[in-house]
């Protein structure tokens, strides 16, 4: 498939990066990019060659959000319409670890696409926030579901109601981004990031990533019997036999991820 809208690369050993390509519209979210952006998600996730993900936007955009200009006449019935909001559901699909390496703008929808990584890594440029009060609605991608689970009520109320935006460091501070680092090196902390975790045993990184996701959805102790289930069944595997024995020998594991 030839992508109009994003960039697919593997910078590094087993690291896929999808990269936003909108920049005159500073990567304004619309249907075909969403559909690209999914689409490449999926087969880096199919593609036994990636461990982990990246989607990046450039220096001084993430995404400033969901195309307005598709918003803006449209009815209650086209914004329900199931292609709209499937595109934006097929993420919480992704087996694999996926990071944001965000710098500039991640607002709106740029900010919810970012929070339904697993991970961000942020430039010391990075601007995130919920402007869409400034339109006469609100966020319709989890910004007020997910913001809250990660920052709090209070400052989740903020950025919502007040359009109250956060720096590289406040979002560092309030636990919404993993790391911070210079406009010329974020890129490649998040690569180094994902090629770290790539180089872990497969499927015990994909029921982790599984596991502390269902944190947010349940009970403890539903949360805990589901996290205990995915650890007897790692047990199954043969990297779990690799993994034990070569702590037991003092050797490096060499994963199969089976
Ligand atoms: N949509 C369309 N075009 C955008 C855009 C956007 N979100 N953001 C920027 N652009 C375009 C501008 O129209 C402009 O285009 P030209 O006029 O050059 O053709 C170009 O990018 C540069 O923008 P500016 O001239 O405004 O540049 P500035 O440096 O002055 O300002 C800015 C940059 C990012 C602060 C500003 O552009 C801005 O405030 N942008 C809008 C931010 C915003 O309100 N974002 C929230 C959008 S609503 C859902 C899924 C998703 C969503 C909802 C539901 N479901 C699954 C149900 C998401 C909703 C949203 O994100």
């Amino acid at each position: 498939m030839d992508y109009e809208n994003i960039l697919v690369e593997q910078p590094a050993e087993g690291v896929g990066l999808v990269q936003l390509n909108r920049p005159k519209a500073y990567n304004a979210l619309n249907g075909p990019l969403m559909d690209e952006l999914m689409t490449a998600l999926e087969r880096l996730d199919a593609n036994d060659a990636v461990g982990c993900m990246i989607i990046t936007g450039n220096e001084k955009a993430f995404a400033a959000g969901a195309d307005i200009s598709e918003m803006a006449q449209a009815s209650p019935v086209e914004m329900m319409n199931l292609a709209f909001i499937d595109r934006w559901e097929r993420l919480r699909d992704i087996q694999k670890p996926v990071i944001a390496a965000v710098s500039g703008f991640a607002l709106g929808g740029g900010c919810e696409l970012a929070l339904a990584c697993d991970m961000i890594v942020a430039s010391e440029r990075a601007i995130f926030g919920q402007p869409e009060i400034n339109l006469g609605v609100i966020p319709g991608a989890g910004g007020t579901q997910r913001l809250l689970r990660t920052i709090g009520k209070a400052l989740t109320m903020e950025m919502v109601l007040n359009d109250r935006r956060l720096s590289a460091e406040e979002a560092e501070r309030f636990g919404l981004v993993n790391r911070v680092a210079p406009v010329d090196e974020y890129l490649q902390v998040a690569i180094k990031l994902a090629g770290e975790i790539a180089a872990r045993a497969p499927v015990a990184i994909r029921l982790a990533k599984d596991a502390v996701n269902m944190a947010l959805e349940t009970t403890l102790t539903a949360g805990l019997a589901y996290e205990r289930n995915h650890f007897y069944a790692l047990f199954a595997t043969e990297d779990q036999k690799e993994g034990m024995d070569a702590f037991l020998n003092k050797r490096k594991p060499e994963w199969k991820g089976h």
